[in-house]
């Protein structure tokens, strides 16, 4: 392929000859304009690995809980709350049993259970939720817990992480979900998530996941503070640890969301998400760069289903799923619909000119859909009745006038403000 800006052409010859690219061809990847020649070039190395299959999971997202003890810390997240927070909740087991309850009717093949750091919800009530589920629905997969919240609770219980992971095996946890690895620069960090876990941790509990057999997807949020040297070293890093253990099952550009949080106010930036291209981009430098992790995954309630369609011919293979209710993009401004019905899938999937493939978490063909006919899908509910299964935004700190940790470099005017 022919690369319409110059500096492209030593990496168009790279991937022609399926050759690993390095740090600077990543940086010129992401320093480019030349987005059709990047989409192109992620297309090849797409093609040649997966052809013509799109895949999705008819899936369901479960948050039980978003009383966060990073909620004051993680400036970025418009869904966590304090525990006396207006709008905090923490699911019942019977709660969380009873929203599951509504794939009996549904074709659900994977539980995508994720939340925020409870100081008090112990180990045993996620293993008992987990059990109770696989009770339940013993064909659902469940991918649960990301690598920050199975430290929480290593932290919590003082057990190491790979006692943690190995329970949440025994209790049915196929795989790990792949959030909370933001951006892995040390100083972005420091801005953004100031007291999480670093990215060195973050990749340990990823790596012992993967010593136990367990496999886990990989993520990284664009679009904040980071620079384009921090977007290349964080999938470098991800590209060394897939070369160590081959855990990784996809990787997952998230798209930041500035509303509703204390980072997009300090910026300015609230109503202004990432841009198309933008978005377009990090699908397609992650497909080139990550030569080693099979799928790519677009998740189009962070970016719109339009944008996922498109990105589907620059390097994406997998595209997020049913959902039915989605609270973390929801919370932070996302406009975008709160599931997707199969017949939408695969409508958005054909309309790319691809093969739609239903998958399980493990990325096993479910079903194919030569036969498909319209109309005959199950209808997805549109997510669970009752007040509480609404999205009630919340205010942003400098509105309640409430302060937060500590001053952080970009966000020292803001902190001035609050304290
Ligand atoms: O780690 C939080 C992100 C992640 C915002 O493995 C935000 O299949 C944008 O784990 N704007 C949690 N992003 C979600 C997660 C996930 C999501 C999709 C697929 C998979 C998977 C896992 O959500 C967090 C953070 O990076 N997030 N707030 C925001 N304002």
């Amino acid at each position: 392929m022919t690369a319409r800006d110059l500096a492209l052409a030593p990496i168009a010859e790279k991937v022609a000859r399926n050759e690993r690219l390095t740090r600077d061809d990543g940086l010129a990847l992401f320093n480019s304009w030349d987005l059709l020649t990047i989409g192109g070039l992620a297309d090849e190395a797409n093609r040649a690995r997966n052809g013509d299959r799109v895949s999705f999971a008819a899936n369901q997202h479960i948050n039980p809980t978003n009383v966060c003890v990073l909620r004051n810390t993680c400036v970025f997240c418009s869904f966590a709350r304090m525990p006396q927070e207006d709008g905090n909740y923490t699911r019942s087991l019977d709660e969380v049993f009873a929203e599951a309850d509504a794939a009996h009717d549904n074709p659900t093949r994977e539980f995508h259970i994720v939340g925020g750091l409870h100081p008090k919800l112990r180990l045993s009530y996620y293993l008992d939720m987990f059990r109770g589920l696989k009770q339940r629905h013993p064909d659902v997969h469940i991918k649960a817990l990301t690598a920050v919240e199975v430290a929480h609770l290593a932290r919590l219980e003082r057990m190491p992480v790979r006692e943690v992971l190995a329970a949440m095996r025994e209790a049915g946890v196929t795989s790990l979900p792949g959030g909370g690895a933001e951006v892995f620069s040390p100083a972005a960090r420091a801005t953004i998530a100031d007291k999480k876990l670093s990215g060195d941790e973050w990749l340990a509990v990823h790596r012992e996941a993967h010593r136990l057999g367990i496999p886990s997807n990989c993520t990284m949020l664009y679009g904040h503070v980071e620079t384009m040297a921090d977007r290349v070293d964080h999938l470098l890093a991800l590209r060394a640890l897939q070369d160590e253990t081959g855990g990784f099952l996809c990787y997952i550009p998230l798209a930041y969301h500035p509303d509703h949080n204390e980072l997009g106010e300090a910026l300015g930036r609230s109503g202004t998400a990432t841009t198309g291209c933008d978005d377009l981009k990090n699908i397609a430098v992650g497909r080139l760069l990550l030569d080693n992790i099979p799928h790519v995954k677009t998740h189009w309630p962070m970016v719109t289903p339009f944008i996922s369609q498109v990105a589907l011919g620059f390097g994406c293979d997998d595209l997020e799923g049913t959902v039915v209710f989605e609270r973390v993009y929801h919370e932070a401004g996302a406009a975008t619909p709160m599931w997707l019905s199969y017949d939408q899938i695969i409508e958005l999937v054909r309309g790319a000119g691809k093969e739609p493939v239903e998958r399980d978490s493990l990325y096993q063909t479910v079903r194919t859909f030569e036969d498909w006919v319209p109309g005959r899908a199950s209808a997805r509910p549109a997510g669970p009745a009752g007040p509480s299964f609404k999205i009630e935004h919340r205010r942003a700190a400098a509105a309640r006038g409430q302060g937060r940790g500590r001053a952080l470099p970009v966000l020292s005017s803001v902190v001035a403000e609050l304290e």
